[in-house]
């Protein structure tokens, strides 16, 4: 099936319909932004030099972060919403088209099957994406599927569920290799519920061991990526539990591979942007998956309950840009689930709040804040921080998105567009499908 032969359009935001809504909004955006660049400017910096950094900045879209989430007690269908990965693309288009930063898809497997991915990747080329790491999926059972994973999987205790697990990681590679895709990240539910149900050093011997036949499968210019999770769906112990574990493992497994911090992950208060640094200065932080949360992996908006740690998150991804000097490129992508919100709307504002902790990031005063620290001037060091992340980024955002051909407001733009009411025409919808993640 060709991507022609795909119901669809492959303009997802009529470029008049940003055209005029920039329109309305471009006198006071610009206003805006001299007001930023005079105020950038008496603290040296070159408001330019910032928007051209930003515009650098790519994140990748959760392919199962378009439809609405759920939560274990109900979903809520929207009309309108993709009903496969083809529909999927088209509103990471609308995305990209609207904020610019986001110019690949992350794929999960297998809830993106399709028949051709030759003919996948030319829509998603059509539609101006790429595809960003590729996600296994040993965490559900399958129609069809001969073992099950209720007890693990690549560190199941019976051989043949940890080969089914590891086959379905090498067909990932597969599939990520006709789409384009450069990572495989390995998250897996594997733990256990009861003391005394696992034992823990040799479920993560099993679970290495496994790992490696998925690592020797790996093309050259590939990365393996390692999520840890702490609880979930297991709740008293789980193999893969923290950056510690991960981080011996990927130093065990080789250079390919990298540990992957997803924002919610972590027992609460830990402090997370202190295990991003870590991760960096031992070039084993392969990549990311932004969100946020407020009591434990809540997948929420980016930005929208902890915006302060979103922050210091990229403080120190920033300084460890800055030492790695070019050698330092992680796999940003988002991870959410949208429940009560409008997908793309969700996505929209995320990506602003990535691309605004980014920004933040890129104003702290590093010469002075490193003079702070060697005086131990507790509050001056402290307010290098805290003025760059009380300060007002927004139109070197929007600058960043108007020069990339999208808008100056992506959410007003994108109501303006009736985008959503227009694919309630055309998609298919189910009010009675329930399942959380389609
Ligand atoms: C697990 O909670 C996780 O963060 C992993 O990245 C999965 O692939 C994703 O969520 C699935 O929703
Ligand atoms: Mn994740």
């Amino acid at each position: 099936m060709g991507y022609v032969a795909i119901a669809g359009t492959l303009q997802g935001i009529p470029q008049d319909v940003i055209t005029r809504d920039n329109a309305r909004l471009m006198e006071a955006h610009l206003a805006d932004y001299d007001a930023l660049a005079a105020r950038l400017d008496r603290i040296g910096l070159d408001i330019e030099d910032i928007v051209a950094k930003i515009m650098t900045l790519e994140v990748g879209l959760p392919s199962w972060g378009l439809v609405t989430g759920g939560t274990r007690f109900s979903r809520y269908p929207l009309a309108g919403e993709p009903n496969n990965i083809f529909e999927k693309i088209e509103d990471c288009a609308a995305v990209q088209q609207l904020a610019g930063l986001t110019p690949r898809v992350s794929l999960h497997f297998p809830w993106d099957k399709a028949d051709d991915y030759v003919a996948l990747r030319q829509y998603a080329e059509a539609h101006g994406l790429g595809f960003d790491a590729i996600n296994s999926n040993t965490f559900q059972d399958q129609k069809d599927q001969k073992r099950s994973y209720k007890f693990g999987s690549l560190s199941h205790s019976h051989p043949s569920t940890r080969q089914q697990a590891v086959e379905h990681n090498l067909e990932c590679i597969d599939i990520g290799r006709k789409l384009g895709s450069k990572a495989l990240t390995v998250w897996i539910g594997d733990g256990s519920n009861f003391p005394g149900q696992s034992e823990f050093t040799d479920s993560l011997e099993r679970y290495l061991d496994s790992m490696r036949v998925v690592y020797a499968g790996l093309p050259e210019d590939w990365r393996l990526l390692i999520e840890h999770k702490m609880f979930e769906p297991a709740f008293y112990s789980t193999v893969v539990q923290d950056w510690g574990t991960s981080i011996l493992c990927a130093q065990t497994l080789g250079e390919k591979a990298q540990c992957l911090v997803d924002l919610g992950h972590h027992a609460q208060g830990v402090n997370i942007e202190m295990i991003v640094a870590r991760l960096a200065q031992f070039g084993k932080l392969g990549g990311f998956h932004f969100n946020d949360s407020k009591y434990g992996d809540d997948d929420l908006d980016s930005g929208s309950i902890n915006p302060f740690q979103l922050f210091l998150v990229f403080n120190e991804l920033v300084y460890a840009e800055q030492r790695a000097k070019g050698n330092f490129r992680p796999a940003y992508m988002m991870d959410q689930s949208h429940n009560v919100t409008d997908p793309i709307e969700s996505l929209l504002n995320s990506a602003r709040a990535i691309a605004g902790a980014y920004a933040k990031a890129l104003i702290v005063d590093r010469a002075a804040l490193k003079a702070y620290q060697a005086d131990n001037d507790v509050i001056m060091a402290h307010n290098c921080l805290r003025l760059a992340f009380e300060t007002d980024v927004r139109a070197a955002l929007a600058m960043a998105r108007v020069r990339k051909g999208g808008a100056i407001d992506p959410i007003a733009c994108y109501r303006a567009s009736s985008y959503r009411a227009l694919k309630a025409e055309t998609r298919k919808f189910d009010p009675y499908l329930h399942g959380g993640i389609v």
